[in-house]
């Protein structure tokens, strides 16, 4: 039985032609093979006991108004560049954090302030982010920070979770397009873990396309979570898909799809396995420690080899393409996701050290089980009770199955290790439960992130929404009692018990977010809290102005045609809901000021006339009276 060659689905893929819909019915019929006896205790219920039970979620989810949801979510915004607090399990959408996109609510990208955290790739305008990840302190979220990746740009951001904006971002250097992304666990989140998912020439020069060439790959990327700064890169073999750390501090570990260092659909399928690739971080570590590292072009990012032969990392076989990398919240198991093989397969964190010290010799000796749970499986989540729940992409399911029991069927006893199978609407990527990414996994709640929606919403047009389903799983039986639709396109999403998130209720006038203007006020004389001002500054006029419902400090200013004006404006109200806005009208300039904070902006008056600002975010009955005017004399 070890060590099996699991049946493949890829010829399934294979058959072109086929809708996305035939496609689910042909493999429904495989996944009722698969499951045989198995078949769901939920089919048999009587209707009178079905109804009861849809009551009873329903009452579950249903938070009065007034009330407080249990859970913080953080929901990834996908292509559309945000990340979303969402309160669990009301599902009832508390906040956006824009993140690698432009709003026009706050400012975002548009203020100095977020330009300058932005840096350069502030030149962007999109973003693609997949992984929410909340910092940890042994093993438990801290509620530090959140990270989240982009794809589209090659960056990684942090955002401060007691105000609940970005303060960080960096774009990683020398690779292209960061995908999978985790944080160290143990003993705190000192490194941020980011995949590069294309394998690129060195140097990216524009005289190869050649991928199969020694000095093209792809790295893995390591972050220092305080200074958001790269800490190292490491080559690997292939590709990188998904990754995640242990629970021992020592390893982390990414699936590759790509083995094959292909470059399209029919060669990334070539092999019937790929790998998993186990990074040993203190020996990296202290082999950058004894100078064993190279740098790239004008990079001084330490970069080792840790391709296949290398001691700092081991390559685990596993079937096929596999996507998710998730470790279960015991600590034993790194989960690889097989996505075209039926199968998971559960490396063993404990026989890593000996896989690596050279006593175990062949790397699939840390296999502990490999076994079939369905069709097209993408990501696993953990209830806590030693339950694993996997998305079945092609399936459009969640399976549940327990993990000692798969075991012990993958060594010959005859045990049914799949527990329960629960149809979602439809094709789920992503799936989380309550605190899950931690030792304290809580099993109460699941979240599984369905790709597009059909026939579950009023129809919106052409593009279709997500929908992101809420499962109970606090009882043996898993049970669906929400659906909740998003838009493009939440790959993925993290939940934290409302106690962990602890967040201010003004700015403090300390506050690291707007020091840059803080010190250009300092340097023009100016006391932020108190002064009305106008300074010229050759071309450049910089506007001081304080705001206090309903009225900013300036009411009216003059500038040349030409000038570069910014406009610094301190909200120096302290009642913790009278934010305030600034729109300049007919210049693309607007921004939030909330209670305490500064913000700035910068535009160029180009147009020579009367301009009325006013006042965006609706803060007092005479909100619509809180203007001024700007004259821009023609030059
Ligand atoms: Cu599966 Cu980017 Cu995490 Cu999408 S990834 S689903
Ligand atoms: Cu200030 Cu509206
Ligand atoms: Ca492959």
């Amino acid at each position: 039985m070890k060590d099996k060659q699991p049946k493949s689905n890829t010829e399934v893929l294979e058959q072109g032609g086929l809708s996305r819909r035939n496609f689910l019915g042909a493999s429904a019929v495989t996944g009722v093979a698969l499951v045989g006896a198995t078949a769901l205790g939920s089919s048999l219920m009587t209707r009178e006991s079905w109804a009861a039970a849809v009551k009873d979620a329903q009452q579950k989810i249903h938070v009065a108004p007034g009330e407080l949801d249990e859970y913080y979510g953080f929901w990834s915004g996908g292509h559309q560049g945000e990340v979303r607090v969402i309160g669990v399990p009301s599902m009832r959408e508390l906040m956006r954090i824009p993140v690698f996109n432009v709003d026009s609510a706050t400012g975002w990208g548009i203020t100095n302030e977020s330009r300058h955290i932005m840096g350069e790739s502030a030149k962007f305008l999109n973003g693609d982010c997949h992984h929410p990840h909340i910092s940890m302190t042994d093993g438990k979220y801290d509620g530090k920070y959140l990270f989240i990746n982009d794809k589209a740009n090659s960056r990684v951001a942090r955002i401060r979770l007691d105000i609940m904006k970005c303060d960080k971002m960096l774009t990683v250097p020398n690779v292209q397009a960061i995908h999978g992304l985790r944080l160290q666990k143990v003993p705190h989140t000192k490194y941020v873990f980011a995949n590069a998912e294309f394998v690129i020439p060195h140097p990216n020069d524009g005289s190869s396309f050649d991928l199969q060439a020694e000095n093209a790959y792809t790295m893995f990327n390591v972050i220092d979570a305080e200074t958001m700064e790269m800490a190292f890169q490491v080559i690997v073999s292939g590709n990188l898909d998904n990754t995640d750390a242990d629970y021992t501090g020592r390893f982390a570990a990414a699936t590759c799809y790509n083995s094959e260092k292909a470059y399209d659909l029919g060669g990334m399928m070539r092999n019937e396995r790929d790998w998993v690739v186990v990074f040993d971080i203190p020996a990296i570590e202290k082999a950058i420690k004894a100078g064993k590292f190279s740098t790239i072009g004008d990079s001084k990012v330490p970069v080792v080899d840790g391709r296949e032969g290398s001691e700092l990392t081991r390559y685990i076989p596993v079937p096929k393409n596999p996507h998710g990398c998730n470790t279960s919240s015991d600590g034993k198991y790194f989960i690889a996701n097989g996505k075209l093989s039926p199968t998971v397969t559960m490396i063993e964190i404990a026989k890593l050290p000996d896989l690596f010290a050279g006593k175990i010799t062949d790397p699939r000796g840390v296999v502990a089980a490999e076994v079939e749970v369905g069709l097209g499986p993408l990501h696993t989540t953990f209830d806590g009770r030693g339950n694993a729940y996997t998305t079945l992409f092609i399936d459009s399911q969640v399976v549940k199955w327990n993990m000692a029991d798969a075991v012990r069927a993958y060594n010959g006893e005859k045990v049914n290790y799949i527990k329960q199978k629960l149809d979602v609407q439809y094709q789920p990527g992503h799936i989380h439960a309550s605190l899950t990414e931690t030792s304290e996994a809580d099993g109460k709640w699941l979240v599984a992130l369905c790709k597009f929606s059909k026939d579950r919403f009023l129809q919106v047009g052409p593009l279709h929404p997500e929908n992101d389903q809420l499962i109970d799983i606090s009882g043996e039986e898993m049970k669906l009692v929400h659906d909740g639709p998003t838009y493009a396109e939440p790959h993925d999403c993290i939940l934290a018990r409302r106690d962990q998130i602890k967040t201010k209720k003004i700015w403090d006038r300390n506050d690291p977010f707007f020091a840059p203007t803080v010190e250009m006020a300092k340097k023009d004389g100016i006391n932020l809290t108190a002064d009305n001002k106008v300074i010229r500054d050759g071309k450049k006029v910089r506007v001081y102005m304080t705001s206090m419902a309903p009225a900013y400090g300036i009411t009216e200013f003059t500038v040349k045609q030409g000038d570069e004006v910014t406009v610094v404006i301190t909200n120096i109200d302290e009642i913790e809901d009278v934010t305030h806005g600034f729109v300049m009208t007919n210049h693309g300039v607007g921004m939030e000021i909330s209670p305490q904070q500064t913000s700035s902006v910068t535009f160029v008056a180009d147009k020579p006339g009367l301009h009325w600002y006013y006042c965006s975010w609706f803060c007092h009955a005479l909100h619509m009276e809180m203007v001024g005017r700007m004259l821009v004399e023609p030059a």
